[in-house]
């Protein structure tokens, strides 16, 4: 390089693009069949709520027809839905749950 040549730093900065991964609700459909307490165990089981926060989304699907039990990530929230409907299943009743991306 000559004595007279310049080296200007670049004007501009390389800033990858990172987006954030989509979240998922799972919501728990209400039904006439599956007892109370088998929803609440599923939710404390396979979502970890714990017994009151478990109790108050069985509640309020049985009122209200639908509840979200929690967000997640694409793959977590599905694993979950697909747990949760497989014990369901295997004990004879019609329990739903589902996964949805959030606005
Ligand atoms: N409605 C059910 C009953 O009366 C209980 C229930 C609650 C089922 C919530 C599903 O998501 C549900 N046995």
């Amino acid at each position: 390089m000559g004595q007279n040549d310049i080296v200007s730093t670049p004007q501009t900065k390389v800033r990858p693009k990172i987006e954030k991964p989509r979240l998922y609700k799972v919501i728990l459909f209400n039904d006439d069949y599956t007892p109370r307490e088998f929803v609440q165990m599923i939710l404390q089981a396979v979502f970890r709520t714990g017994d009151s926060v478990g109790y108050h989304i069985m509640m309020t699907a049985h009122r209200k027809g639908s509840c979200v039990v929690a967000v997640y990530t694409r793959d977590v929230a599905e694993t979950k839905v697909k747990e949760a409907m497989d014990y369901a299943k295997d004990a004879g009743f019609p329990l739903m749950f589902k996964a949805e991306p959030e606005e």
